[in-house]
């Protein structure tokens, strides 16, 4: 059984992930999860919060000199701004945040503070969350398989990317302090995450994660639970304030008619097939079919805003309006990161599942042999 588990709160001392069914012989590069955790801090748009912490890892078990050894494994991701709160008085919240986890939390665990119901909803979780996906990137990586992120549209800027490859986007997005390959719109979008600055409010948009090179065939048609898609689904939708996914053009292929949707295959002249188009995303009948996985997600305006809206207080039921919590004003960058971290899981547990996960050795002989 491949599975991670996180705990730890905003303004705790850390977060922390464990991880099971990872395969023994891995070799963990740090520095690479580090500089992962530091992209998921980064973008335009960060609130003050991203200027105190420096996330690092430390990993506390399952790996030895450098080399995973087949046990649990388990990460630390400590909170600088814990030490920050110690001292502090802080008054209880009573003013649900429309769009926030704060009222149906509260209802749900009858905790009368809401900021204790923001300490684990918060999410600050992802950055254990992406320490895991960075371990995931690095046993598809020595698959050949790559997971790459950018972002398409911010607060309804969207980009043009039809004359830009997959690669050149994702490479593109790395430079860019919004995640997006188009400079123009790029520019467009820092200005008008400025202007929900300004006014006091806040931006979603929208993030596309892709993977490239995997074996045809993960997942399953068979067992509803086991589909691919679903599973990529499951993963993207989990993440905090994503709203919708898409494999594919799928809302765009909704609308048109069969042959013009579906991706037709032609002789490679090697014997083998190819295909001209990706409008299934990568996936058919709940499996990846070799073509790059697309998924595209949606991410709400954080709930959070510099400007008031309307609620209730909850001692007196009368109207009131939300208190300013420090915040971010755009996180689509960071979701994108935390979207890679998503899939790069997702995608390796069911690479484990296919080919057997208890060393690294088997898990890529095997794998050679089914591209064979
Ligand atoms: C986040 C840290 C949080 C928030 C944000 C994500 O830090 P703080 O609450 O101390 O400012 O900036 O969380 C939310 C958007 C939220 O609604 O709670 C992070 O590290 O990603």
């Amino acid at each position: 059984m491949i599975k991670f588990t996180t705990a730890g709160e905003s303004h705790g001392p850390c977060l922390t992930a464990i991880l099971e069914g990872l395969p023994a012989g891995l070799t963990i590069d740090t520095d690479a999860m580090n500089a992962m955790l530091t992209r998921r801090q980064g973008g335009y748009g960060r609130g003050a919060r991203q200027r105190i912490e420096t996330d690092t890892v430390r990993i506390l078990g399952g790996v030895v000199q450098g080399v995973t050894i087949g046990s649990p494994l388990a990460l630390v991701v400590p909170n600088r701004d814990y030490e920050n709160w110690q001292e502090k008085v802080v008054p209880v919240w009573r003013r649900p945040r429309p769009g926030h986890a704060d009222l149906a939390g509260a209802h749900k665990y009858a905790i009368d503070d809401l900021r204790l119901i923001a300490e684990r909803s918060s999410a600050r979780e992802t950055a254990a969350r992406v320490a895991v996906g960075a371990i995931a990137a690095q046993v598809l990586a020595a698959a050949d398989i790559t997971v790459g992120s950018y972002v398409e549209s911010i607060g309804g800027v969207c980009a043009s990317l039809e004359h830009m490859s997959l690669d050149e986007r994702i490479a593109a997005a790395l430079d860019s302090d919004v995640s997006c390959p188009d400079t123009r719109a790029a520019a467009d979008m820092r200005q008008a995450i400025d202007n929900a600055k300004t006014a006091g409010d806040s931006l979603g948009g929208i993030f596309v994660v892709t993977a490239q090179n995997l074996p045809v065939g993960l997942g399953t048609y068979a067992v509803w639970e086991d589909r691919l898609d679903a599973r990529l689904a499951q993963a993207m939708m989990s993440i905090q304030a994503v709203k919708g996914i898409e494999i594919g053009p799928a809302f765009e292929n909704a609308g048109l008619p069969g042959t013009k949707v579906h991706d037709a295959l032609y002789p490679d002249g090697k014997g083998g097939y190819t295909r001209k188009t990706n409008r299934a995303g990568g996936l058919e009948g709940g499996m990846s079919n070799g073509e790059p996985i697309i998924v595209r997600a949606a991410m709400k305006p954080i709930p959070t805003t510099i400007k008031n809206q309307p609620t209730i207080d909850l001692n007196s039921g009368e109207a009131a309006e939300t208190q300013y919590q420090r915040s971010d004003v755009c996180a689509v960058p960071a979701a994108a990161v935390v979207g890679e971290a998503m899939v790069a899981w997702t995608l390796m547990a069911v690479l484990l599942e296919r080919f057997g996960g208890d060393t690294m050795q088997d898990l890529l002989e095997r794998l050679e042999h089914d591209r064979r």
